[in-house]
């Protein structure tokens, strides 16, 4: 679809007030939020990330593609957050120690706001002494860890970890994701659901809510 192709590549280019009206102007043609999302937003986000390893674009073109990424965004947000549904459980989510990537952890916080989940967003550079303070303090069911670098996904087992010295391992469920992480991962670390992509985090979060 021709909108949302000039909407990546609006994006690839970092501009965030063109992605901003087409998104808009994409919505109102009626077009699906999680399509423009998916053959829009995160298409053009992939391309950059391709260009990023072949060092064809640097930091500062992969910044301005985040803005313009957040940019469209903002507009789908309010919809695919929308609920009306009682809050069906607590959830903690974060970046992991060291890692500073943020995009897909906003996705999987506001696709899990979408299902009815209390998300408490911890951001960025978060250790694991932060996720399980955060976790006891809101009695939280559920802690979701995302990691973009293979040097910092090593930190979701110190997270696994701290909840065990804490006491607190059998009253969390431990989730997992981002880009380097897979399901054996996962289980190596003794972590509980690893999910490779935002919507099926999302999913998986609410059915453990609603079994614990
Ligand atoms: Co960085 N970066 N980056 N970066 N960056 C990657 C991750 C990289 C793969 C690029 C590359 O070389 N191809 C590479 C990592 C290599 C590796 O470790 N194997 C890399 C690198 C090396 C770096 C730096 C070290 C670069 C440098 O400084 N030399 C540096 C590290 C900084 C740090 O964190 N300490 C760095 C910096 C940056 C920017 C700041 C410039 C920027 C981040 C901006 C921001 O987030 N606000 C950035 C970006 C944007 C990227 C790429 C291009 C895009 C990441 C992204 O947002 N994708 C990325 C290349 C790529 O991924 N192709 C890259 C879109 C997002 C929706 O996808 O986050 O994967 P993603 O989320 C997905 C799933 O993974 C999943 O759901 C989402 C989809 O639905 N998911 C979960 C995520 N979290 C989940 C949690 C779950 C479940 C699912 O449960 C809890």
């Amino acid at each position: 679809m021709a909108l949302l192709e000039e909407i990546s590549k609006y994006l690839q280019q970092g501009r965030a007030k063109n992605v901003k009206e087409l998104v808009q102007k994409a919505l109102d043609e009626g077009i699906e939020p999680t399509d423009i999302l998916n053959e829009g937003l995160l298409d053009g986000m992939g391309i950059i990330g391709e260009k990023f390893k072949n060092n064809e674009v640097y930091v500062p073109e992969v910044l301005i593609a985040a803005r313009a990424m957040y940019a469209g965004m903002e507009i789908i947000r309010p919809i695919l957050t929308e609920t009306g549904v009682k809050s069906i459980g607590k959830v903690v989510i974060g970046t992991v120690k060291g890692d500073l990537h943020d995009i897909g952890k906003n996705l999987v916080k506001m696709m899990m706001e979408g299902r009815g989940l209390e998300v408490i967003d911890l951001g960025i550079d978060v250790s694991p002494e932060r996720f399980i303070e955060a976790a006891k303090e809101h009695d939280a069911q559920i802690i979701a860890c995302s990691a973009l670098l293979t040097t910092t996904m090593t930190e979701m087992k110190n997270v696994v970890e701290v909840a065990r010295e804490a006491g607190i391992r059998d009253q969390v469920t431990i989730m997992v994701g981002g880009a380097p992480v897979t399901d054996s991962f996962c289980k190596s670390i003794g972590a509980d659901i690893y999910t490779a992509d935002a919507a099926s985090a999302a999913e998986e979060a609410a059915r453990a809510c609603k079994s614990a």
